[in-house]
């Protein structure tokens, strides 16, 4: 987990554009410069997690931004010590708005929340909202990643499939609430889809990156840098859209 010198996780320089940029003289009277100019929106937001996997990747996320936003994302101040949110809606938007929501209530900073997990078909959507919970309390990623295994391999055993047979598709989800004021002001969600190893592979990342295999770039979510994985995953899909519902946003 960062420490309290990491508290803010970036600020962006701010870039405007203008019509001077474009290095040509226009006619004012067919368009004015006004018109020319980007503005940049600048956010202040309270990032409410506890996973310091997340926080990593929101930490270099943070600092890939585009022009029309300057985000300076912190961590929420005394985490720890709030009163925690429980997360027991069936989606993973309802969970991320009630987590914004909730956090939202100590503080008159817009918050930020994000639920997410992995989707795995063959095991109807499981483990889903319950990614964080699967190995039960107070387990490790490796135990819960021997569960995933576990599970699949009776799924296997029942449907009497060889392991070459077993549909090893599987999505991890993303869903990020902004809430500010006790309000949601948004829910972004998206997703990426990959197949299950049966071993891990890889030291990167957390959760369950070393047996996500992603076909695309033929490595799991364990063999990439943060950059190269939030170039595709769930989270940095989900995080530029809400990048965009900033830029655009007249609510927050
Ligand atoms: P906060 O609620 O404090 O943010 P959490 O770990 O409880 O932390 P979630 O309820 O959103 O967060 O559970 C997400 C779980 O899903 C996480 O613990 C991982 O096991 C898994 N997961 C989510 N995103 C992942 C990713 O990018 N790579 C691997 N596993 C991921």
């Amino acid at each position: 987990m960062p420490g309290p010198a990491d508290r803010s996780i970036r600020a962006t320089p701010v870039t405007t554009a203008t019509a001077a940029a474009a290095g040509e003289a226009l006619p004012a009277e067919t368009l004015p410069v006004e018109k020319l100019t980007t503005e940049t929106k600048a956010f202040r937001l309270l990032l409410a997690s506890s996973n310091a996997g997340k926080l990593r990747e929101y930490r270099v996320l943070a600092g890939e931004q585009p022009s029309a936003v300057s985000l300076t994302l912190e961590l929420f101040p005394d985490f720890a010590g709030r009163p925690s949110f429980e997360e027991t809606a069936p989606t993973f938007a309802e969970n991320a708005a009630g987590k914004a929501l909730h956090y939202s209530r100590f503080t008159s900073l817009p918050v930020m929340a994000d639920d997410s997990g992995l989707v795995v078909t063959a095991l109807g959507g499981a483990p889903g909202v319950y990614s964080a919970r699967y190995a039960g309390p107070g387990a490790t990623d490796a135990q819960r990643i021997a569960k995933l295994t576990e599970k699949l391999q009776d799924e296997m055993r029942r449907a009497g499939r060889s392991s070459a047979a077993l549909d090893r598709s599987a999505r991890f989800v993303c869903a990020i609430a902004l809430a500010v004021h006790g309000r949601v002001a948004a829910v972004l969600s998206d997703s990426v889809s990959g197949e299950l190893l049966d071993r891990p592979r890889g030291n990167a990342g957390f959760g369950y990156d070393p047996v996500f295999w992603f076909p695309p770039l033929g490595k799991t979510f364990a063999e990439m840098s943060e950059e190269e994985k939030n170039l595709y995953s769930h989270r940095g899909k989900a995080f530029r859209k809400m990048l965009e519902f900033l830029a655009s946003s007249p609510v927050l």
